[in-house]
């Protein structure tokens, strides 16, 4: 089995090769286009979009190589019944509700083009889908049993945001005993501070992930044939 090397902080990220999956959290219209649900609530989503074209090209090698691909949309049924009254009064607060119209379809429902992955990120036909009605993707989800019957043991982390759904995931992972490498670059969020906070919280003492760049990322993989 091969195995990869990747410049990480604090420490290095060594890792098998197949038994590696890259995630990618929430690239979805509700959270990275500016008619989706966290441009409706007034956040800018430029910093978020920066995240793009990095996860575009990380995904582009790890397919070529076979590596498992897990996408995660935050998402919730469109009757609502999985939605907890206080998750509902939160968003609120911010002038949307989940399930309201908006240009794009119904707020963070699943079907609605608002909830959709992104286009530029679309998932291949069989690549894994998690749909989520919490922040940690392990939460509520089979994504653990996907996992572990894969023999999946390490997991590279990109995606939006890095203060709420990468940060819970992570943390979710580290607990399930998962190697956590998240990747600064192809993760963002509405701000650099709490972009920034996020990763020093989740790599303080290597506890719950380490942190590298798509690049060295890149870099440390086996190239593809
Ligand atoms: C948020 C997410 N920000 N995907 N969701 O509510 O980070």
């Amino acid at each position: 089995m091969s195995t990869f090397s990747v410049k990480a902080r604090p420490f290095d990220f060594e890792a098998p090769t197949e038994s590696t999956a890259l995630v990618v959290i929430d690239m979805q219209n509700d959270f990275c286009n500016e008619q989706g649900y966290l441009a409706l609530g007034g956040a800018d989503v430029s910093l978020v979009r920066g995240s793009v074209e990095p996860i575009r090209k990380v995904l582009e090698v790890v397919r070529r190589l076979g590596l498992l691909v897990i996408f995660t949309r935050e998402s919730h049924r469109p009757d609502l019944s999985d939605l907890p009254a206080v998750k509902q009064a939160m968003v609120a607060r911010h002038g949307v509700r989940i399930g309201d119209p908006g240009p794009l379809g119904r707020i963070l429902i699943r079907g609605s083009k608002s909830n959709e992955i992104i286009d530029e990120l679309q998932p291949l036909s069989g690549e894994i889908v998690i749909d989520k009605s919490g922040k940690g993707a392990f939460y509520g989800t089979d994504l653990e049993i996907l996992l572990r019957t894969r023999g999946i043991t390490h997991l590279v982390f990109t995606g939006v945001t890095t203060n709420v759904c990468v940060q819970s995931t992570i943390r979710e992972a580290a607990d399930r005993g998962f190697w956590n490498l998240v990747l600064d670059d192809a993760t963002a969020a509405i701000s650099q501070e709490l972009h920034k906070s996020s990763l020093e919280l989740l790599t303080y003492r290597g506890i719950f992930a380490q942190a590298s760049s798509s690049e060295d990322l890149l870099k440390a993989l086996p190239k593809p044939r």
